[in-house]
Parts: structure tokens; C-alpha cells; sequence
């Protein structure tokens, strides 16, 4: 007897346009990992009657990671290179009752974006920002990124970068966010319960995701297949608890500190603007 065939559907394929799929990323690539934490966490928050999926507002810049906001369900926008947190202050400004969440890469939000990324942070703006840390510029090929370790060859610096990388947890601290935490593509659990927890928050937020680019960064030093580059991260990835920001190392050579960095209930620059407009 034929057994009619059932369509495959994922738990959170509601949250994609899956006519869209497949999608560009290479395999082995961290974004996916990342963005299935962010929809489980968006499943899960929405399960428990914690938020409206409908009012979320997700905003890319451009690069790999730039292209999440063409795959999901949810209203969006995919901006120039480095605008995708002012477009985001500006819709939440425009609309309070949205939710606006950043996904982007490392060059988008802390290169060529990195001024907006501090103003937004020292404003305490009501973003959640999901910056995927690969460590490169990977959608124009592998040029150095801020991120990049010091040393490292890349296609624009190919006798080893001799820049210090910029550790983003560390500049979001100074600059008075309310929640800040790294995690990486090893442990996406941990991941998806720190975006659950953040999500609902209010103020500028930053989840900071080590990830990997098999394709390119591996390749540029000299890993041939994606697993190698994930154990070589495995390896270098520690989870501390309770420990201040600025004890937050940032070293592909040494020690990259994973964990939950701060927690703070500051009103977030919403609220803010709200109580000034009353007085004023
Ligand atoms: C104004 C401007 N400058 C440069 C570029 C070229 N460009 C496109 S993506 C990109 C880098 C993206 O790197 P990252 O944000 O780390 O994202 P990834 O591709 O690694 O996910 C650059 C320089 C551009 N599109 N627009």
C-alpha cells in the first residue's frame, strides 16, 4: 500500500522563507548555527506567550552573515554596510513597539559600523545586537577584519596582521550596555538561552558569537576541513562565570573567554526619550 508522503517541517521553519532556502552559506559555516539558537530562542519565548514573533524587527548589514535577513519571517531589512544598527535605532524610535535584533558580522558591526555600535551602546539604545564573529571578511573573499588575530594571514595583509583585534565585549562595556555576553558556535545551547534571556530585555544588548568561516579564515591558515577549524575553536573557547567584562580575553592564540558578562536594568534610550518628551 503507498504511504502518502508527509511534508518535512522543521520546528521553526515557520520563522524562515523557506522558498528561499537553500540558502548561500558554505558548508561547515557558523551562521546557521547561530541563526537556528536565535529561532529556537524566538520559538521558545513565543511558546511560553513571552513575546510576538510579529513584532520583531530583524535587521542585517551586509556580508554572509548580512544575508540571515533575506531567510527570515520576520519583517526586516538587509541595509547598506554598516547601518544596520542606526536603521534599527531609527525603526524603534519611529514604531516603540517593535523589537529590533541586529544580526550581522564582525566587519559590518565593528569595522565599518563600529561608531554606531559605541553610540548605540553608550545611548543604551533598545537593540539586541547578535554580532557573528568569523574573524574575517568572508563574503568579498577574506581581507582582515578587527577582529582578526593578530598575525594572521589574510588577503590584505600577507605577511600577517599586524593589528591587535578589537575586543568587542570590552568596547560595549565601556560604553555602558546593559547585557553583554560571548558565546561561540560550540556550544549553541548556551547560546540559545543567552538570546532567550536577552531578547526580552530592553537597552542595548550584546551577544558576541565566535564562529567559523571554514572556507575562508581555515583555509587561510591552513585547516582543510571544516572540523579541524571547529576543534581548533573547541580548544581555544573557555566558559568563566561571573567575571567582569574586561576580563573578557579576546585571543585566537591563547584563551577566548565565553560567558555572561553583565546584566543590568538600565532604562533603555526608549523609555528614556519617552520621559524627556513628557517634561519637555
Ligand atoms: C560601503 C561598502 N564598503 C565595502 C563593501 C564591501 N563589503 C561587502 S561585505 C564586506 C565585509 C563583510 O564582513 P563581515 O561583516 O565580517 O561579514 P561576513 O561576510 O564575514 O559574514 C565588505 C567589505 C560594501 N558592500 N559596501
Amino acid at each position: 500500500m503507498a504511504v502518502a508522503k508527509r511534508p518535512i517541517i522543521h520546528p521553526v521553519d515557520k520563522y524562515l522563507r523557506t522558498e528561499r532556502l537553500p540558502h548561500v552559506w558554505c558548508p561547515g559555516c557558523g551562521i546557521g548555527i547561530t541563526l537556528h539558537a536565535f529561532m529556537r530562542a524566538v520559538k521558545e519565548l513565543e511558546d511560553e506567550g513571552r513575546i510576538d514573533s510579529s513584532k520583531i524587527l530583524f535587521v542585517s548589514g551586509i556580508g554572509c552573515t548580512g544575508r540571515a535577513a533575506g531567510y527570515v519571517n520576520f519583517d526586516g531589512a538587509h541595509t547598506p554596510h554598516g547601518r544596520a544598527i542606526p536603521y534599527a535605532m531609527g525603526a524603534k524610535l519611529a514604531r516603540p513597539d517593535l523589537i529590533p535584533v541586529v544580526f550581522s558580522g564582525d566587519g559590518d558591526l565593528v569595522g565599518i559600523g563600529g561608531n554606531h555600535f559605541i553610540h548605540a551602546a553608550r545611548r543604551n539604545m533598545d537593540v539586541l545586537v547578535i554580532l557573528v564573529n568569523n574573524m574575517i571578511y568572508a563574503l568579498t573573499g577574506g581581507q582582515v577584519a578587527p577582529t582578526t588575530p593578530k598575525g594572521t594571514y589574510t588577503t590584505t595583509t600577507p605577511f600577517g596582521n599586524p593589528d591587535r583585534p578589537i575586543n568587542a565585549v570590552k568596547i560595549a562595556a565601556a560604553a555602558g550596555a546593559n547585557y553583554i555576553a560571548r558565546w561561540a558556535v560550540t556550544h549553541p545551547e548556551l547560546l540559545k538561552n543567552s538570546i532567550k534571556k536577552a531578547l526580552p530585555m530592553e537597552g542595548f544588548r550584546l551577544i558576541e558569537v565566535v564562529s567559523i568561516c571554514p572556507e575562508i579564515f581555515g583555509r587561510h591558515i591552513g585547516f582543510r576541513a571544516p572540523i579541524e577549524l571547529y576543534r581548533r575553536l573547541q580548544k581555544v573557547v573557555k566558559i568563566r562565570g561571573k567575571i567582569s567584562p574586561f576580563e573578557a580575553t579576546y585571543d585566537w592564540e591563547k584563551e577566548i573567554i565565553l560567558g555572561e558578562f553583565q546584566v543590568r536594568n538600565e532604562p533603555g534610550y526608549t523609555r528614556v526619550l519617552m520621559e524627556a518628551f513628557k517634561h519637555g
